[in-house]
């Protein structure tokens, strides 16, 4: 049926433009170009409604308010981390896995982004699953909410089926134009963004998570069903598959290097487009990360360092990870 191929070939073609426009933010045609084949495949979905499908670009919004969110147990727990909170206690940190494993090795080092960790999770590359982490066990169903966010694909490159997990946040223009608006209608205003992100994912009508303009990274897999080796090559297969990863991530072979990017984003955080509270760290290799194991509650093989600043203004810790 020509319909459903050019419906098709639509949808192939939005989807690459929001990629290239929400993630890379490198837009390769005019807001107009753009615009109007979305209005084509609107009107096409409206004269075929039997073709409509889940994963269409039209269907972000739009689904029925909810009652309540249900809870959803995760496959793999989503674990917290534990802290470092200085140079000492980073070459610690260090000294304490090259001992374990009786060798050097490479890390990741990441920004922390300071918003939600969610988990997603996709069935022959469908988004079937979006929910918040909870208490790391359990946490709660906020698809409708994550639809709406633009970064993330509803389908995704190959029909992988996979749990990845990332971190919810809203960019500082949205909170400021947010908050803006709420003191034009003399409400009351968010304290930071990751307040705002929180409060805009707990929306049961998701027409309202739509309107905040949330973004996200994912920075990690939950069961490896990618068959990576390492943390570093299951970031590059998630960006192949067309999620959001951050470039900002890298690879460090000493701690002076690791030091290194920690000063750099101390310094330069304000002017990310987005708020960080720290750096993620990680043993890059996962038979390592096996190796290494975890302690009771995090695993020994990641840590977070904080900002100070951060840390005096932070009392639940909810750092989420995942390997
Ligand atoms: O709500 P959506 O469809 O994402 O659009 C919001 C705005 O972003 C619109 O003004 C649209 O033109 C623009 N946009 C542009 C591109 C592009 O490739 N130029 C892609 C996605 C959205």
């Amino acid at each position: 049926m020509i319909e459903q191929a050019r419906i098709e070939e639509l949808r192939q073609k939005l989807n690459q433009y929001s990629y290239e426009y929400y993630v890379q933010d490198q837009p390769t045609v005019p807001d107009s170009t753009y615009d109007q084949l979305l209005r084509e495949l609107t009107e096409l979905e409206t004269a075929h409604p039997e073709l409509i499908t889940p994963d269409s670009p039209t269907q972000r919004v739009g689904a029925a308010a909810l009652d309540a969110f249900e809870k959803v147990t995760h496959d793999l727990p989503m674990l917290s981390l534990g802290n470092v909170f200085d140079e000492t206690e980073i070459r610690e940190w260090v000294a304490r896995i090259e001992r374990s494993l009786g060798r050097s090795t490479t890390y990741v080092a990441e920004l922390k982004f300071d918003g939600l960790a969610i988990s997603l999770k996709y069935e022959d590359g469908q988004l079937v699953r979006g929910a918040t982490r909870g208490d790391g066990t359990v946490g709660e169903n906020i698809t409708q909410n994550l639809r709406t966010i633009k970064a993330l694909p509803l389908r995704l490159r190959r029909n992988e089926t996979v749990e990845v997990r990332g971190e919810a946040y809203m960019p500082k223009q949205s909170f400021e134009r947010l908050n803006a608006d709420r003191a034009a209608r003399e409400e009351a205003l968010f304290a930071n963004p990751r307040n705002a992100a929180a409060g805009s994912l707990r929306q049961l009508d998701s027409s309202i998570t739509a309107s905040r303009n949330l973004s996200l990274f994912v920075y990690g897999v939950g069961v490896n069903t990618l068959s990576a080796r390492s943390h570093s090559e299951a970031m590059l297969q998630l960006a192949e598959l067309g999620l959001p990863t951050n470039k900002e991530m890298q690879t460090c072979e000493t701690v002076e290097e690791i030091l290194a990017y920690i000063a750099h984003w101390t310094m330069e955080r304000s002017n990310l487009p987005y708020e960080i509270d720290g750096i993620v760290l990680k043993v890059d290799r996962y038979d390592d990360q096996e190796e290494l194991g975890f302690t009771a509650k995090s695993p020994r093989f990641a840590t977070a360092y904080k900002f100070a600043a951060e840390e005096v203004m932070t009392t639940v810790e909810e750092v989420d990870f995942s390997v």
